[in-house]
């Protein structure tokens, strides 16, 4: 399936979007009124080709069925529940039945196999297990591919250690941010690489530069891989990277991918908006044309490791997480890959937003490295207007710089918190 020729592919879709159609408008209230609106039925729907006859899907449509109106088959069948904390009100629900469960440990192998792990390797999962579906997610694709999985969850990063030596876990699976905080531990701790057999990460649920990949990589002498996926399309998995690292395949015959315009138009491959998924497989809670808000761009372009899917780009964003100061838009991706191009900080950082009178004011806040403590003030006030000056050129935003002491800020074990905005207080 991976590596299938994409007509052949396409002819798969075609297929599958026809049965999730039907399959909505028959089981799903919700559905069967919008296109009723719309003045369309399944059988309008003959592939691909019309997906652009079908209505939108948004997380608000989600909330307005809460908790179980979007699922597409009766309770009986629905065997796990997941919910996406909202932050306001109430969370989104996912449902899943036995086979969405079976194709959603399948795909999350694919994933891992995407970074060559088997059975002869050790996976430690600290994403957090619970409603969120990072760590089940990942345990089941670990287990699917007959890896050692270890739930350890996330959190007691001392115990992570102990653990990841004794058991000589090969690969990590968390956030990011809660792998740099590992990475920290390792340092402090002062264990040598070498007393570790840990080669590859998996991280995502967070948006993370290519320094970060960088710096992360470094620190733990393995390859990061970024994986992508969202609770209501599934979970972790809906793409991954392979070793190439450039860019996630997106698994093609289960998802089906558009990227959309300001006009609510499918953007050709290599144009950035918010990437749309349809779930060509899922039966508990099919989607059609789910609004992810996340910024990307696709690409069709042929890959080194043969998978034909298509790939996404780095997330740059959530739409709704797009901070506009003084009408500039600006997103914490971007402030990171303005700190990461100065040297002397680290990846922590925090972004503080506030209104004095009309104005925005924006800081920064960062922690610098161990090795820049021991410099003078003349040292500390260059660094700050090396960090300023990028900050304005990489995002367009006159900032102050804050330089903090290592280890100051606050750490999470799993998505990291990037942004107080003062003025929503
Ligand atoms: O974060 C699922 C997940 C778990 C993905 C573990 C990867 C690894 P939610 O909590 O529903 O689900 O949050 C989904 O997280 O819409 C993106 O905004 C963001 N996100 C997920 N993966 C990435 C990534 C999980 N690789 C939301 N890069 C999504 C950037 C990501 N953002």
């Amino acid at each position: 399936m991976e590596t299938m020729p994409r007509e052949q592919l396409r002819a798969v879709q075609d297929e599958r979007l026809r049965d999730v159609v039907r399959r909505c408008y028959e089981n799903v209230p919700f559905y069967r009124d919008k296109m009723q609106k719309l003045g369309i039925t399944p059988k309008d729907i003959r592939g691909v080709c019309d997906i652009e006859l079908l209505p939108f899907t948004d997380k608000q449509d989600l909330r307005d069925n809460y908790p179980f109106g979007m699922f597409a088959v009766p309770n009986s069948e629905i065997v796990r529940i997941h919910a996406s904390s909202g932050t306001t009100g109430k969370p989104t629900v996912a449902g899943y039945t036995s086979g969405d469960i079976d194709r959603w440990a399948e795909l999350m192998a694919r994933a891992l196999y995407c970074a060559n792990v088997g059975k002869n390797d050790v996976v430690q999962v600290a994403y957090g297990y619970g409603l969120f579906t990072g760590g089940l997610g990942a345990h089941y694709g670990a287990e699917r591919v007959g890896a050692s999985t270890i739930p350890i969850s996330g959190g007691n990063t001392v115990r992570q250690l102990m653990l990841m030596e004794d058991f000589g876990s090969t690969t990590l699976m968390c956030t990011p941010s809660y792998a740099l905080n590992i990475a920290e531990a390792v340092e402090k701790e002062g264990i040598d690489l070498k007393r570790l057999k840990l080669k590859s990460g998996i991280f995502g649920a967070e948006p993370w530069t290519e320094e970060m990949r960088k710096h992360i990589e470094e620190k733990l002498g393995i390859d990061a891989l970024n994986v992508y996926g969202l609770s209501e399309v599934m979970g972790p998995g809906v793409s991954m990277e392979c070793m190439a690292k450039n860019g996630m395949h997106i698994w093609e015959d289960h998802f089906l991918p558009e990227v959309i315009g300001e006009d609510g138009k499918s953007l050709p491959y290599g144009q950035q908006g918010d990437l749309t998924f349809t779930t060509l497989t899922k039966h508990g809670m099919p989607l059609i044309r789910y609004r992810t808000h996340d910024l990307c761009t696709l690409t069709d372009e042929p890959c080194a490791c043969g998978r034909t899917h298509v790939r996404m780009g780095r997330i740059m964003g959530r739409s709704d997480d797009m901070l506009i100061i003084r009408g500039v838009n600006v997103f914490p991706s971007q402030i990171e890959h303005a700190l990461m191009q100065v040297e002397g900080v680290s990846p922590q950082y925090h972004i503080v937003v506030d209104r004095q009178g009309n104005l925005d004011t924006v800081e920064v806040q960062v922690e610098m490295k161990p090795e820049m403590m021991s410099d003078t003030v003349k040292d500390m006030e260059a660094l700050s207007a090396k960090l300023h000056a990028s900050i304005a050129a990489h995002a367009l935003v006159n900032a102050k710089v804050k330089l903090c002491q290592p280890g100051t800020l606050p750490r999470t074990d799993g998505k990291a918190k990037r942004v107080t905005d003062k003025r929503k207080l």
